[in-house]
């Protein structure tokens, strides 16, 4: 944890650029109480003085804007903005760093001249998430915790924050912990079985620990499996509506997002290029695309659009295959059917409002999943849920998702070496490499947490978040 890096005091804006009533300043680092003291006034105009920042107490202040503060007081600005500024002295801080914010009127001009007064009055301007990677670097937060705070301000879905919020709360991270715990607990059982010769071995020994790496095993797995559901949770599904010309895809497309956005016609073939709209369904935010209908024998055009349509289906999340329920299902639509077999898809009904054309039990079709009508607006709640659960795995992990990557493949690769672990000991009970196998486990549930050597991470890691977090 380089010392000199850390020696130097940062600024930022922490707030969204553009229109609004209050942005936030930053600073963090051992001159912050320093530089915040040079830029402000009293309201009377006056300096600070030394007393004048006292921690976790909000204050008003006075700043200039006009960049004519020489820092003793007396040559006071002429343009001056009235500001709110909380100290807070370490390690009680967001970085565990003294930090100062200085909440100044918003837009696009204020936050930035106050922000040039601090970086003339000896700050230097903050990188990319520099104030959480200190907050890691200082021990305020773990790795986990602090990835998940650029989860957390990316959440584009109450859903997503809320699995955001409980890894910033540390509910990841405690349960990394306790399994390390068990590992060691495994590991040291491991070790004292070397201590006896072959023949000695205690046989429930063995099988505890055969037991206790099978149920770590498994239950490592299943949250790195979670990982599927976390990346569509945090970073949104791509859903595609596929099916015939007329089946109803542009209708259901406009009732799912409850305006007409696609042109809905009586004549097929109306959508000819697909569309695109977001729009949350129970909590994943869904790009969702409107095809052109897909007929084997068409014109040049249509043609076009319908390998698009498949091709889109192919790389989407989950494809909604409409079939149209006023009428018989015919060979376009046996062949969509088959076209779409190896995806994850869910078959609808359309316009449920009219004379069923079909029965639900017709041979060689798939399941219905759910009949809707896009006139009547019925079905639209249960095709929300059904898409919710093909998108969202439900898991034994009580809830926990993994939203990082990163975490994901540490865990599978934890697992792998339990796995490994498990196999040894029931071959040949080689106790010395599956003790090894442990540790490894150990070391990959460690660089999750950050809890070892993980300097060449960090650049990569924290660059990904906003400057002033
Ligand atoms: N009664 C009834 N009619 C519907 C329903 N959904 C769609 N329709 C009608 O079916 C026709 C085709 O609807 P669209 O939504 O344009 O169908 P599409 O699948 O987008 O058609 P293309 O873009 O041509 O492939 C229109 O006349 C719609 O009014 C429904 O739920 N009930
Ligand atoms: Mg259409």
């Amino acid at each position: 944890m380089g010392a000199p890096y850390l020696a130097d005091t940062i600024a930022a804006i922490a707030t969204a650029p553009g229109a609004g009533a209050v942005a936030i300043v930053r600073l963090s680092g051992p001159d912050a109480f320093a530089v915040a003291r040079r830029v402000l006034r009293s309201n009377a105009g006056g300096s600070l003085g030394a007393d004048g920042l006292e921690s976790h107490r909000a204050r008003l202040a006075r700043l200039g804007l006009s960049g004519r503060t020489s820092g003793d007081g007396r040559d006071a600005p002429d343009v001056v903005d009235e500001v709110l500024v909380l100290p807070m002295r370490k390690p009680r801080s967001y970085t565990g760093e003294d930090v100062v914010e200085i909440q100044c009127h918003g837009g696009g001009t204020v936050p930035r001249l106050v922000l040039e007064q601090c970086l003339a009055a000896g700050a230097r301007v903050a990188r990319a998430g520099e104030f959480t990677e200190r907050a890691f670097l200082n021990g305020r937060l773990d790795l986990a915790r602090a990835e998940a705070v650029a989860a957390l301000i990316e959440a584009r879905t109450t859903e997503a924050a809320h699995a955001a919020a409980r890894q910033v709360a540390g509910e990841l991270s405690q349960r990394l912990t306790a399994w390390r715990l068990d590992l060691l607990d495994a590991r040291s059982l491991a070790e004292v079985s070397l201590d006896f010769a072959d023949e000695e071995l205690p046989l429930t020994l063995e099988s505890d620990l055969r037991d206790r790496l099978d149920a770590l095993k498994l239950a490592i797995s299943a949250l790195a499996a979670t990982w599927e559901s976390g990346r569509r949770l945090r970073d949104g599904a791509t859903v595609v509506l596929l099916g015939a010309p007329n089946a109803g895809k542009s209708s259901l497309f406009n009732a799912l997002l409850g305006r007409p956005r696609a042109i809905v016609a009586a004549d097929p073939g109306t959508t000819r290029d697909w569309i695109e709209e977001e729009v949350a369904i129970a909590g994943v935010a869904v790009l969702l695309r409107d095809t052109a209908g897909v007929r084997t024998a068409e014109e040049a055009v249509e043609q076009a659009g319908i390998r698009a349509a498949l091709e889109l289906a192919r790389g989407a999340d989950l494809t909604l295959l409409l079939l149209d329920g006023s009428r018989a299902p015919d060979d376009d639509d046996r062949r969509l059917v088959e076209a779409t077999r190896d995806l994850r898809r869910l078959v609808v009904r359309t316009k449920a409002d009219l004379a069923p054309g079909w029965a639900p039990t017709e041979g060689a079709l798939p399941q219905v999943a759910v009949a809707v009508s896009a006139v009547e607006e019925s079905g639209l709640a249960e095709l929300r849920a059904q898409v919710a659960g093909k998108l969202l795995r439900q898991t034994d992990t009580d809830g926990l998702v993994v939203l990082h990557e990163r975490h994901a493949i540490a865990l599978a690769r934890a697992a792998s070496h339990l796995d490994e672990a498990g196999t040894i000991l029931r071959s040949g009970h080689d106790l010395e490499i599956v003790a090894l196998e442990i540790g490894a486990a150990m070391a990959a549930l460690d660089e999750i947490l950050g809890q070892c050597d993980v300097e060449d991470l960090l650049d990569r890691i924290f660059s990904r978040f906003c400057v002033g977090k």
